[in-house]
Formats: C-alpha cells, structure tokens, sequence
C-alpha cells in the first residue's frame, strides 16, 4: 500500500508537485492557507483538510513548500500548526527555502516527537515542479532519505544527499547566491552594451559560441531582451535566498561584498514592481534611467 501524504503550501511549486503525487497514485491530504488555492487538486482527488495540524495527522510523509521562514513557523509551530498533528513514525519534508538554522530547530522538535525529517529544498522551478523533475537537496539520516524516496519520486528525478541536517539548505542557498549573482551581472552587461548602441542579442550569440548553450543564456537572457518577466522563480524569493545567505556569511564570519550589492540592486526593483517578476526582472533596474 502506498503511503499517504500530506502536502501543505500549495503555491507555484507546491501545486504541480501535488498533481504529480496524485498522478502517482499516493492517498493525497492537502492544505492552503489561502483555501482556494486547493481547489484544482481537491477536483483532483485530494482530501482537503481543515488545518495543518490535520493535514499532518492524515500523512506518512508530509511535505511543507511554503514562502520563507516565518511562513514554516507559522504552518508548524503556529496555532493548529503541523507539528501537533504528526505521528511518531511519521516523517516531514520540508521543501521551503528557509535557513539552515531553522531546519536544525524543526529537526530538533521533530525528533522530541518522534518523527524523522529532512530538510529537502529543491530546484527547477515551475517547470521542473510541472515535469516531476526537480532536484532536491537533502540534509539529514540516509535511512530517512530512502524511506520517503518513493514519494519524492514522484516530483523530482535526482537526490542529493548532502550532510546532516540544514545542509540541503546550505547547498540551496549557495546555489542561489550564484544564480542571483549571474542574472544580475548578465543585465548589467546587457545595459552596458545597449546603452553604447550595439544590440543586446549580439552579446548573448558571442556568448553562447564562446560558453556553450546554458539556462542563463537560453532562459534568463530572452527575458531580459523581451522585458517580460512571468514568475518561474519570482524576485521577491530570490532576494529572500540573498538575505538568508548574508545572514549565513554574518553568523560565520564570511563577509559577501558581491552578494550584498547585488541585493541592494535587487531589493530596488522588489519596491518599484508592482507586479510578481521573475527574478530576471532585475534588469529593470537599468530601465528606469
Ligand atoms: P509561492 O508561489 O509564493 O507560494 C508560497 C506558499 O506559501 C503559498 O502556498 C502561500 O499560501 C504559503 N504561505 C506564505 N505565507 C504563509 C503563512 N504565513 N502561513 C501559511 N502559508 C503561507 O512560492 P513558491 O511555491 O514559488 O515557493 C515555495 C518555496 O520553494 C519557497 O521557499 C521558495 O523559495 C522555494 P497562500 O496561497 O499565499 O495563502
């Protein structure tokens, strides 16, 4: 008998990722804070329930993909919050990008509990999440890994299997240091060739010939060159990685001069968007002037 799965958040990431598990056949229990945002999979065949806490206490494995720390905290530990509701036996997975530190706390309630956890970030964005091809990043026991590897299974194709606990999350945030840091520095040399009236499409061929074919070059650079931004991955959670990995750099003594500019640069376009960009859109920066 397949196990069951809860699955709490179900935003750009977390919903595809609950249609793959309901395609592979797992008892899925859903639960959204905002309640309509459930809907399409309870059509699907989902339960919906009432509140984390019952959402956790349905699941085997109950996966959390929700938008940053205080968003865990509140759907864990918060009033009717999961944690509650998990039976010793059971395992969580959290999927959120949050910090590492935080994983270490959640790993430390669990365990007062009885319940096994993995810190479990992935990457691939929406379309990796809609493919069932994502990759995760885990911190944590290998025997809880492979335990819940027939339900990650269903939504993503590779496993990392990275460290203790908060190491998924510490690879994760790495990861995204240097993705943020490509975007914008791809932009900037984007405004700085345009601006001197050479077109933009020059620079990202010469590119290509000279680096070979890669995502920031097939995927990010036609949206900066078409100035249209729909979210695959949106600003407002990469500059939320950033400010994770500064945190990270303070409390080991790294300093991160390239990440902290860029953060700057990224948090001007966050307070002038009045939309949901892709992280791309911090090309807009160059736009304004
Ligand atoms: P989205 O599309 O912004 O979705 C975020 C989800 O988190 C969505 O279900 C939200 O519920 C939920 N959320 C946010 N704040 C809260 C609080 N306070 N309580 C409960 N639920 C909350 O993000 P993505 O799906 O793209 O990304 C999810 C994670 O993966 C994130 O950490 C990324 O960095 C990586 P809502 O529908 O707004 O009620």
């Amino acid at each position: 008998m397949k196990p069951s799965v809860g699955l709490i958040g179900l935003g750009l990431m977390g919903k595809p990722m609950g249609r793959n598990l309901l395609r592979a056949g797992f008892p899925l229990t859903v639960w959204n804070r905002t309640a309509s945002r459930a809907e399409e999979l309870v059509r699907a065949g989902a339960t919906r329930a009432a509140n984390p806490r019952d959402a956790a206490a349905h699941a085997d494995v109950l996966i959390t993909i929700v938008s940053d720390p205080p968003a865990l905290e509140e759907v864990l530990f918060g009033e009717n919050g999961a944690l509650g509701g998990l039976r010793p036996g059971s395992a969580l997975v959290d999927s959120s990008t949050v910090s590492p530190e935080l994983a270490r706390r959640v790993a430390r309630s669990c365990g007062e509990r009885g319940v096994e956890f993995l810190d479990a970030p992935v990457t691939g964005g929406t379309w990796g999440a809609e493919k069932g091809e994502l990759v995760f990043m885990i911190g944590g026991p290998g025997e809880t890994l492979e335990r819940v590897k027939p339900v990650l299974g269903a939504m993503g194709r590779r496993f990392f299997h990275l460290g203790p606990h908060g190491a998924g999350q510490t690879i994760k945030l790495g990861m995204n240091l240097l993705l943020a840091l490509q975007v914008d520095a791809l932009a900037e040399s984007l405004a700085l060739v345009t601006s001197a009236g050479v077109p933009a499409e020059r620079l990202i061929e010469v590119m290509q010939a000279s680096m070979g074919r890669s995502p920031l070059l097939d995927v990010k650079a036609p949206l900066i060159l078409h100035g249209e931004f729909p979210a695959s991955f949106p600003l407002r959670l990469m500059l939320k990685d950033m400010r994770l990995a500064l945190e990270m750099g303070r409390q080991h003594g790294v300093t991160l001069p390239t990440l902290s500019a860029a953060a700057a640069t990224y948090a001007e376009v966050q307070e002038g968007s009045h939309d949901d960009p892709d992280f791309a859109a911090v090309a807009r920066f160059w736009k304004k002037s």
